[in-house]
């Protein structure tokens, strides 16, 4: 496969924020969002991904976490679907249950150009950490929108809100990992011949 990397910058007057996404890499992840538990859950996606991430970010937290939260999950797929390039040679479809202790995740998504996302998460705190849970599930939406991806992420059981959303994010690690690689030939794997 040719070198499946890109980056982008995306700034506005809520945030400031430089991503670059390698879909061959090792699970190197230099994440500083600025919200200590996205960062968690970001390098989860990338260590259980393989791919490599860095992403910083300047936001305005002191108003909320809202935009920079929001913006680096669209900085991130934005990074992610242009360095997918045409979608050649790869299997499109991943799925994956992630467990982590109590919590049992299941992320099913298609690199199908078409943005979709269904994300019950089931999250009953206010905040975990430095984040609202609110916006735990707003990131994977983001995410999925900029990405032009259909994703599907539900949590089937568990009871502590950090093992939810990191469940969440290793199940949609695990799912991607499966989706990005290599099927073996050069097809774009679509009926129309375009994703
Ligand atoms: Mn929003």
């Amino acid at each position: 496969m040719d070198k499946r990397t890109a980056s982008v910058e995306r700034k506005t007057r809520e945030t400031d924020i430089k991503v670059t996404v390698n879909l061959d890499g090792t699970g190197v992840a230099e994440i500083s969002t600025g919200l200590r538990f996205l960062d968690h859950l970001l390098d989860g996606l990338t260590r259980h991904s393989r791919m490599d991430i860095t992403l910083s970010c300047k936001g305005d937290l002191d108003i909320d976490d809202h935009h920079t939260a929001e913006d680096c999950a669209l900085a991130l797929g934005e990074a992610f679907d242009m360095a997918l390039g045409d979608k050649r040679g790869i299997r499109r479809f991943g799925s994956a249950y992630a467990p982590l202790d109590e919590a049992l995740a299941r992320a099913v998504l298609d690199l199908s150009g078409r943005p979709f996302a269904h994300v019950d998460l089931g999250l009953r705190r206010e905040k975990v950490g430095d984040i609202s849970t609110e916006m735990i599930s707003h990131v994977l939406q983001s995410f999925a929108m900029a990405a032009k991806l259909t994703l599907h992420v539900d949590l089937i059981r568990g009871h502590n809100d950090h093992h939810r959303a990191e469940a969440a994010f290793k199940a949609l690690a695990l799912a991607l990992s499966m989706a990005i690689s290599d099927a073996g030939h050069r097809d774009v794997p679509s009926t129309k011949g375009v994703l």
